[in-house]
């Protein structure tokens, strides 16, 4: 059996990532823990670039572009939405996941989704480098892995 693995090597090219200034503060955390995952693994911090958006809603646009550019090896979509006394904690967590997918599907490109969707503030720092580690630098790795991946499987 052929088995297909993306290591965690440095991969050619560049990455994007796009930042909800919505909940700036725990988003600020994802995108350092992002950026130390990339460095982490070998990408200079001149390879990387940041495009902050005004929410989670609006990263799904962004990443559009920049997928579609075809400047970018991935891009790495970072938020926060935390629930409030309304359902629009669905409607924005719902439309950036499945936005944030179909680009990725749309494109061919890896769009990674770091975006954390918390009952309460306490668990968004828990996740954006508090006890439960950091979902920045966890994207950045899942990013660097498929890059690796989908070069060394058939493609179009
Ligand atoms: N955007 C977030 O990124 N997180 C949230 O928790 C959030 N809440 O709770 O409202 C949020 N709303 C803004 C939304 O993403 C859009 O920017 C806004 O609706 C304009 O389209």
């Amino acid at each position: 059996m052929i088995i297909h693995q993306g290591t965690l090597s440095p991969p050619a090219g560049r990455f994007a990532i796009v930042a909800a200034r919505f909940n700036q503060e725990i988003v600020a955390r994802l995108v350092e823990g992002a950026r130390t995952g990339l460095a982490k693994h070998g990408l200079a911090d001149d390879c990387m670039e940041l495009a902050w958006v005004p929410g989670s809603f609006e990263i799904p646009l962004a990443a559009l572009g920049l997928a579609e550019s075809g400047k970018y090896a991935a891009i790495i979509c970072l938020g926060a939405v935390i629930r409030g006394d309304t359902d629009h904690y669905d409607y924005v967590a719902s439309g950036a996941a499945t936005g944030i997918a179909q680009v990725a599907l749309k494109t061919g490109v890896p769009v990674i989704f770091g975006v954390l969707t918390c009952d309460t503030e306490e668990q968004a720092l828990d996740r954006a480098g508090g006890k439960e580690g950091n979902k920045g630098f966890d994207a950045a790795l899942a990013a660097i892995e498929m890059v690796n991946l989908l070069r060394q499987l058939p493609g179009k």
